[in-house]
């Protein structure tokens, strides 16, 4: 069976640069395909800490850092994929089923998230041992 890690894509969005600097915009369908129902961002990381560990069970979404770098470690308890973000007009959309943490903050790095759902807490794995579960009854090999 494919795992969703397989699913998992480099978006790059439009970039409109000129003397002023540089403009990039995302339009829902468009440039991430789902209907966006919910924006959030990250920022003021303080040194050293990490952030994620979890996995949806529905929401689909894609990570854009704004600025900074970070580390954006994915797992499907099987394989691990490293993408490192540090890239205005580049995303990464991760969909259901897939374990993500950040590391690597560097100082000042703000991190936007464009989702397919509304925050719903019972939409989160946040066990591992449970996801490894989860996984092996929706995906098993
Ligand atoms: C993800 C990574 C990239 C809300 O109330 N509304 C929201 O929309 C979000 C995202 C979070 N929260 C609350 C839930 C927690 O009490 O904010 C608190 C911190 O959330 P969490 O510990 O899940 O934050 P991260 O950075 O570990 O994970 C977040 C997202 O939750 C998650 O979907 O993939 O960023």
């Amino acid at each position: 069976m494919p795992s969703p890690l397989d699913n998992v894509r480099i978006l790059e969005f439009p970039k409109v640069s000129d003397p002023r600097g540089n403009l990039s915009f995302i339009e829902e369908a468009v440039h991430v395909p789902f209907a966006i129902k919910r924006v959030f961002y990250i920022y003021d990381v303080p040194g050293g800490a990490s952030r994620g560990g979890h996995a949806h069970r529905h929401n689909r979404q894609v990570l854009i850092c704004l600025s900074g770098s970070m580390d954006l470690h994915l797992t499907d308890g099987r394989q691990e994929r490293v993408i490192t973000l540090n890239r205005a007009n580049t995303g990464v959309l991760i969909p259901p089923g897939v374990w993500d943490s950040m590391h690597n903050f560097s100082s000042g790095t703000t991190l936007l998230v464009v989702c397919s759902e509304y925050y719903d807490e019972a939409d989160y794995i946040r066990d591992y041992s449970e996801y490894l579960e989860y996984m092996a009854r929706t995906c098993p090999t």
